[in-house]
């Protein structure tokens, strides 16, 4: 008896739902409480951060847009290395809007290069493959719906040329420190000599510019770390009173560490499914980091990791870089 599609697709949902009940279960029993930002991105988070890259404080969007406008040519002609065909991989791909000022410099260029995105959301994927061959025409684009390194196994099962992998957005600053090394050594091992990677890092600034952007006066950061707790009585069958918990940001520039969290106003009792938890008064559960770095960190990674660094570019406030890492 062979599964239908239908049938394939309810369930890997259901593995998707099981893994998300699993993954909350255990941060809510453990002490101190946390929950895994990854799980922000809902239908509802992702316009929760469109929200957010366009106020006034969260600037990590726009400097890293800055440079792939400013910096396209000298960027195109880093990762081109000799000029042969190339794949050129994005982790997290999202709507491009970054990569594509790249894509159709390349692509005016009569640069030889395959384009594939890759991405957790099908959405994401389906939008991509659809939109920008319209907006970059000729453009030979591949979608890649699924985790990162399963799908760059396929990317490698798919052409055996050279690779350049994009992960921006500073996406790298949600692991802490350890971790991120660990992805880098696992990215290399994905990889062959001479291949490339394109890290996106913010950079240590003002700790007051930095705390901010993690705690904008309108509120949207709130909102986006709140949507989860929304996000698990929607799909957990969860009953979190969401307006008695409040957003707390920190950052420590000794460490560069960005964290928040989400304090409980009042000690109280959630369910999840079948599971009950308690919350003290005060009580937080600690949410998300975003590690901010100095260049010599984002060397000692590469080298820790097997990587040589290249090349770097920045916006014009020096408050974030891409580095061009090849393995
Ligand atoms: C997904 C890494 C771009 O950490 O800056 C924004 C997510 N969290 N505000 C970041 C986020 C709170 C963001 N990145």
């Amino acid at each position: 008896q062979t599964a239908t599609p239908n049938e394939i697709m309810e369930t890997s949902a259901n593995n998707a739902i099981q893994t998300f009940y699993e993954d909350v279960i255990k941060g809510l029993t453990t002490t101190p409480k946390r929950l895994n930002s990854m799980y922000f991105y809902d239908a509802v988070g992702d316009k929760i951060f469109q929200e957010l890259m366009d106020c006034p404080e969260y600037y990590p969007t726009n400097c890293e847009l800055e440079i792939f406008k400013t910096k396209t040519a000298e960027l195109a002609q880093t990762i081109m290395g000799s000029g042969d065909a190339f794949d050129l991989i994005e982790l997290g791909a999202g709507d491009a809007t970054k990569s594509s000022f790249l894509l159709k410099h390349l692509q005016s260029q009569q640069v030889n290069f395959t384009y594939l995105p890759i991405d957790i959301s099908a959405n994401v994927i389906n939008y991509l493959t659809v939109k920008l061959p319209l907006t970059i025409p000729g453009l030979k684009i591949t979608g890649l719906n699924g985790q990162y390194f399963d799908m760059m196994k396929q990317a490698a099962a798919l052409s055996n040329r050279r690779k350049v992998v994009l992960f921006m957005g500073s996406n790298i600053g949600n692991m802490p420190v350890n971790e991120a090394v660990e992805f880098c050594k696992v990215l290399r091992n994905h990889l062959e000599h001479g291949d490339m990677a394109v890290i996106g890092f913010d950079l240590k600034k003002s700790p007051k510019t930095i705390l901010a952007a993690y705690n904008d006066q309108g509120g949207i950061t709130k909102r986006f770390n709140l949507n989860l707790l929304h996000r698990i009585n929607r799909e957990l069958d969860g009953n979190f009173d969401v307006s008695q918990f409040d957003h707390y940001a920190t950052y420590d520039p000794e460490t560069g560490a960005c964290k928040s969290y989400l304090i409980s106003q009042k000690e109280q009792t959630v369910t999840i499914g079948n599971q009950t938890i308690y919350f003290a008064k005060d009580e937080h559960i600690y949410m998300e980091i975003s590690q901010k770095f100095t260049i010599t960190q984002t060397d000692q990674m590469a080298a820790s990791s097997g990587f040589k660094p290249v090349d770097r570019f920045f916006d014009i406030k020096k408050w974030f870089v891409d580095a061009i890492w090849v393995a």
